[in-house]
């Protein structure tokens, strides 16, 4: 288990990456799972570690195993005793790795002297070491701590990526997807739509004067007015339906599996969502009323038109709409 500096070291690390607080499994003791081919064999196991390891150590029949995963009990590490000719063990090997909450836990083989095939066999099937029956206390100790270890860091750097996936796709202001995130995105609606053959709708939404909102009420209002805007539309949407903050004050929705007939009237429904009552801005309540332009785009069905292309056609639709009066969609 980690030393007390291991730990302080962490927590520098999680806070130096910019965590509010540390990752939710960040300190919490670890659990292993010793899993013998009889009962006294882990037992066995369990006498002779006493002291050396910090972790929860708990014993687990074969048979329960995956029982316990399945119902939230799962362990950082295995350790799992093969019996030759049986295939017992390895298929647990193999059942661990293919369920998520077990697919990145540490996993020890024990084998016989002679059981080569069995240990190939399990390094083949996922496990991360292996140790010779009847190896002393201190070397299966030092396995222990070794896949412990392994399995602690592993698990931040993974939450470091997830953390780090989400800030570079959200909008801090609106809470949005950003454009990056969205190109990325709609490159994956485009292609289910080609697999699928079904029709998505493409929108560019824009602020309409809202140069003016900023000049008449100030920046930071223009800011909470842009967060509004961002909450209605989210709030119209299905969960389906990527909504993202594709520039300053321009918006981008993507709705797949929609008709033209469907979009069009989704359209209208977003319109109206955002001029049809004053937006309340903190912290003096300044009723604010603004409205969107939004330009049109279809794309899937026969139509193969790259994003990039539909993107254009979407602007376009957008300069008219601005052109013909604002506050209007136009396909
Ligand atoms: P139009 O109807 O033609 O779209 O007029 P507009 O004033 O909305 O368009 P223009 O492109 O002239 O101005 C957009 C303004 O949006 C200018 C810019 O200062 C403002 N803006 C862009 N991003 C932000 C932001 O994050 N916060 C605030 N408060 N304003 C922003
Ligand atoms: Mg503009
Ligand atoms: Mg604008
Ligand atoms: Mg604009």
């Amino acid at each position: 288990s980690a030393t007390s500096g291991e730990l302080r070291r962490r927590g520098e690390t999680v806070r130096a990456l910019g965590f509010a607080e540390a990752p939710a499994t960040f300190g919490r003791p670890g659990r292993i799972t010793l899993v013998g081919s009889t009962a006294e064999e882990a037992m066995g196991w369990r006498v002779g570690l006493r002291g050396m390891i910090h972790d929860e150590i708990v014993i687990e029949r074969r048979e329960k195993v995956l029982r316990a995963v399945h119902d939230g009990a799962h362990s950082d590490l295995y350790v799992i005793s093969t019996r030759p000719g049986t295939g017992e063990g390895l298929r647990l090997i193999s059942d661990l790795r293919a369920r998520e909450a077990t697919r990145h836990a540490g996993i020890i083989v024990v084998h016989g002297q002679q059981e080569r095939r069995e240990a190939l066999m399990a390094l083949d099937l996922g496990a991360n070491d292996l140790i010779t029956r009847g190896a002393d206390p201190e070397e299966m100790a030092l396995r222990l701590r070794t896949q412990m270890r392994r399995k602690r860091d592993a698990d931040l750097l993974r939450q470091i990526l997830d953390e780090g996936l989400r800030l570079v796709s959200i909008d801090s202001l609106t809470r949005l997807y950003n454009r990056r995130y969205a190109l990325a995105h709609l490159e994956k609606i485009a292609e289910e739509a080609r697999t699928g053959g079904r029709h998505f709708a493409l929108m560019l939404i824009d602020i309409d004067r809202f140069k003016s909102v900023n000049d008449t009420f100030g920046h930071a209002v223009g800011d909470a007015v842009l967060a509004e805007v961002g909450q209605r539309l989210r709030d119209s949407l299905r969960g389906m339906d990527l909504v993202a903050r594709f520039g300053g004050e321009e918006f981008l929705v993507c709705m797949p599996m929609t008709s033209l007939t469907e979009a069009r009237a989704a359209a209208e429904r977003l319109r109206v969502t955002i001029c049809d009552r004053p937006m309340t801005i903190a912290p003096d309540g300044t009723p604010v009323t603004v409205s969107v332009s939004i330009g049109l785009a279809m794309g899937g069905g026969p139509d193969r038109s790259a994003i990039p292309d539909l993107l254009a056609v979407a602007d376009q639709a957008l300069y008219s709409a601005k052109a013909e009066g604002r506050n209007q969609v136009t396909l």
